[in-house]
């Protein structure tokens, strides 16, 4: 199977500017000659067009900010998505923010709607507009695609919900607002919390979250936001939060989902450059995807 490289330059659904640049930092950490080191063929399909925040002006809708041109993204990603998979390619989507998942989600929905999700994240996003706190659309991508909040995302595609909340999993969480956890809780999806991972260890943890995914399905889709990781080890996120997944700890989920062999898709998102200690956010994007494609010492 071939790798498709597809960038979604998306500022709009979270607050903080240069999210837009992931994709060209992580290009320029050497994203497309790591993977071909491990013997894949890498196609890099380039960006899809975003509209910046500045073309759009003050955004009114401070429930559900920049929601027509969050949408527009998502169709023309689910798009693209789509026609990777149909032609048997594993699409790697590149943010942008963490409202774009939307769109890798309707895509793969649309193909084989058999599919679990691993949510690594700091956060649920489990909003909606009656919960948010901030009104950004990147608090809320997996409440879309389990069916909760706003219908015209929820039915983009004319797919919902996209995933079955049996086989999703939230991992690497240490802050959900009030009102959200409701919501993780009434959707009733497996949720990993830091605590958990401190108590119990990365690898029974991560066991028990490929089992879940897997359960049934055809595969595994893994939305990796940064932010999971510590701020430590990767501080050119929009939302660091202390107490994250270490180095090593990533890496094992991620190997460990690379012998599984069950990945079908992924996206990386929320690497902001501009918030970031030179490029090390890119390059632990990186590290991490060549271990998720199955780098291992020899
Ligand atoms: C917060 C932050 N829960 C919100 N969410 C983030 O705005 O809804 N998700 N940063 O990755
Ligand atoms: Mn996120
Ligand atoms: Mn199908
Ligand atoms: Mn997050």
């Amino acid at each position: 199977r071939e790798l498709r490289i597809i960038g979604v330059p998306s500022d709009l659904g979270q607050g903080r500017r240069g999210v837009d640049m992931g994709p060209s930092a992580i290009r320029y950490a050497g994203l497309s000659t790591a993977l071909e080191r491990l013997g894949y063929t890498v196609r890099d399909l380039g960006n899809i067009n975003v509209p910046t925040p500045e073309m759009k002006g003050l955004n009114h809708n401070t429930k559900l900010r920049y929601l027509q041109e969050v949408k527009e993204v998502a169709e023309n990603l689910s798009a693209i998505v789509r026609r990777v998979t149909e032609d048997g390619h594993l699409p790697i989507i590149l943010g942008g923010d963490h409202s774009i998942a939307i769109g890798s989600l309707a895509g793969m929905a649309q193909t084989s709607q058999n599919y679990g999700v691993i949510w690594f994240d700091a956060h649920g996003d489990m909003n909606t507009a009656d919960t948010t706190p901030s009104g950004n659309i990147h608090g809320m991508p997996l409440a879309i695609s389990l069916g909760y909040g706003d219908p015209s995302l929820v039915t983009l595609c004319a797919v919902a919900p996209k995933v079955d909340a049996k086989n999703v999993v939230l991992v690497g969480i240490r802050s959900i607002d009030p009102e959200e956890g409701k919501l993780i809780r009434e959707a009733g999806i497996r949720c990993y919390t830091m605590a958990e991972i401190d108590r119990r260890g990365m690898a029974e943890v991560m066991t028990e979250a490929i089992q879940i995914a897997t359960d049934g399905t055809d595969g595994v889709h893994l939305s990796l936001d940064l932010d999971a990781l510590d701020p430590m080890f990767a501080p050119g996120v929009g939302t660091p939060v202390n107490g994250g997944v270490t180095y090593r700890e990533g890496h094992l989920a991620m190997e460990m989902l690379a012998a599984s062999g069950a990945l079908v898709s992924v996206d990386v998102v929320e690497v902001n450059p501009i918030l970031d200690d030179g490029n090390r956010t890119a390059q632990m994007a990186v590290e991490l995807l060549e271990s998720l494609f199955g780098k291992t010492v020899m």
